[in-house]
């Protein structure tokens, strides 16, 4: 076999012979986008449309990678060295592998490096976009207030140091000042994190912090600033030493990091921008005057659904989310959670027949060449589970409707967060900002079985709702007793 080749735009047109490469000049290619939080998903999602947009000739839309934080060097490094190209594997059911080069993204700056060069490149006129993945914690909000936390020292840090910040609010706030002071139009603020109202998110975060810098400079990005909502969708796995190899060793392509993800693609984006966007709906996205049914469609069947299978599959061993889906058990408690208590909290969404949603769903979730791990869904629970189901339960406790398949995952989680181990004795790997916090509420569940339910910013007032504690009690007691957390689930669906 011959030596595998690195990837590297001068080798591209050898390349091609066995992968998609992009076909468009990317020397020519102009930054119309800077996008913060360049993972997986980025990668896998609006770099990928933005490649494929590309293609039809629209070369204003290149994208200018940013990371926020000293743990994205690696990430700048390998793609440096690669000119910023990456391959996109996507794995199909049946075992078919896709392999398409992305060439999209043709910068990328690290604001530890320098900071001021960030603020300028968001704040040049040729940006017309600054989009976010900066995940669900980024948003920098109290859980349960909704209000943005302004006693985070990094933000008292981006306060006092406005030309040295260190989060995405103080960057855009620096950014959209040089653009006011110019007299230039602002660049719209897109988000892409699964977070239900992203975009009425990230401007109620970002005018809180304006505000406490400068009023008036926060009046005018509440004026001209457009934050359009989207429901961003596709799974995109952790990539692994196996991936790397795979490219290596049937692509014959050395890439240091590479993308992986799911045949299924979705991005439905509400039309407002402050100064012009690319035509992404000529390649697959749409877009809506309001994205609000969307998005809780997705989050609350979706999300909550890895979340529901993350949190029970953990404790009962499981490692993957279609190792789990594949159990008949675990297959019917998602759907009868997605049925009983999901769906009676969601709206019409026009064009959308919900039953084949969630047919398609667990489809997704059973194929079996994406191994998405469970600890990766279970990452930052923290900051999930109140957007992705607590939501959920407190709908319908409002409603009198259907709790116990939520509140299993919930008693589940306090004993995933107190023991760190599943049901055999094996050690999980839990990150979570929160880690502490939460391990320190559940170890105290033997003496006060409520104990975690008392992390205010996680629960709020549930504390207070005796439907949901006295469930949640005996579940969790039981869970403590015995962790076979599939006794507790078939007693639940035969319950309800
Ligand atoms: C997952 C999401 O992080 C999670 O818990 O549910 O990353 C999910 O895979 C994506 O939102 C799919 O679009």
């Amino acid at each position: 076999m011959k030596k595998a080749k690195q990837l590297k735009q001068e080798n591209l047109a050898q390349l091609s012979e066995q992968m998609a490469i992009p076909t468009y000049d990317r020397a020519q290619v102009k930054i119309g986008i800077v996008h913060v939080g360049v993972g997986g998903f980025h990668r896998s999602h609006e770099a990928y449309y933005t490649d494929q947009l590309l293609e039809t000739g629209e070369i204003a839309w290149g994208i200018c990678g940013v990371g926020l934080r000293e743990g994205d060097r690696k990430m700048r490094d390998i793609l440096k060295a690669q000119d910023y190209l990456y391959s996109l594997l996507v794995k199909h059911p049946d075992g078919k592998v896709e392999n398409r080069v992305v060439g999209s993204l043709v910068d990328f700056m690290l604001s530890v490096d320098d900071p001021q060069a960030v603020i300028d490149r968001m704040a040049n006129t040729e940006t017309k976009i600054v989009s976010l993945t900066i995940t669900e914690g980024g948003y920098n909000f109290h859980p349960v207030t909704g209000e943005f936390r302004i006693d985070n020292p990094d933000v008292q840090h981006d306060l006092e140091h406005p030309d040295k910040p260190r989060l995405i609010f103080g960057y855009l706030t620096a950014a959209l000042q040089q653009r006011r002071a110019a007299g230039q139009a602002p660049f719209t603020v897109q988000s892409c994190d699964n977070v239900p109202h992203n975009g009425d998110m990230a401007k109620r975060m970002l005018l809180a912090f304006a505000k406490a810098q400068d009023p008036e400079l926060a009046a005018w990005i509440e004026t001209h600033v457009r934050f359009p909502n989207a429901m961003v969708d596709r799974i995109t796995p952790v990539t692994t030493p196996a991936d790397i190899e795979l490219l290596e060793n049937d692509f014959g392509v050395v890439d240091g990091w590479p993308v992986t993800c799911e045949p299924f693609c979705q991005w439905v984006i509400e039309d407002q921008f402050s100064d012009g966007r690319p035509e992404w709906e000529k390649v697959g996205a749409q877009f809506v005057p309001d994205v609000t049914p969307y998005e809780k469609m997705k989050i609350c069947l979706l999300n909550a659904g890895h979340s529901v299978l993350g949190l029970l599959g953990s404790i009962h061993g499981h490692e993957t989310i279609d190792g789990a889906v594949r159990d008949p058990l675990f297959a019917r408690y998602l759907r009868a959670f997605m049925d009983i208590e999901a769906t009676p909290v969601l709206d019409e969404v026009e064009g959308i027949d919900l039953d084949l949603y969630k047919d398609s769903l667990i489809e997704r979730f059973s194929n079996p060449s994406i191994k998405d791990h469970l600890a990766r869904i279970c990452l930052e629970s923290s900051a999930k589970l109140p957007k992705f189901l607590i939501p959920t339960l407190r709908e319908n406790l409002a409603a009198g409707g259907h709790i116990a398949y939520a509140t299993l995952v919930i008693a589940a989680w306090c004993y995933y967060s107190d023991k760190g181990v599943n049901r055999h004795g094996e050690a999980l790997d839990i990150v979570d900002e929160m880690k502490s916090e939460l391990h320190q509420a559940a170890a105290a569940t033997s003496e006060d079985a409520l104990s975690f339910l008392r992390m205010e910013p996680i629960f709020g007032e549930l504390i207070d709702n005796v439907s949901f504690t006295s469930l949640y009690q005996k579940m969790v007691t039981d869970l403590y007793k015995n962790p076979d957390i599939a006794i507790l689930m078939r007693s639940v669906l035969e319950d309800n």
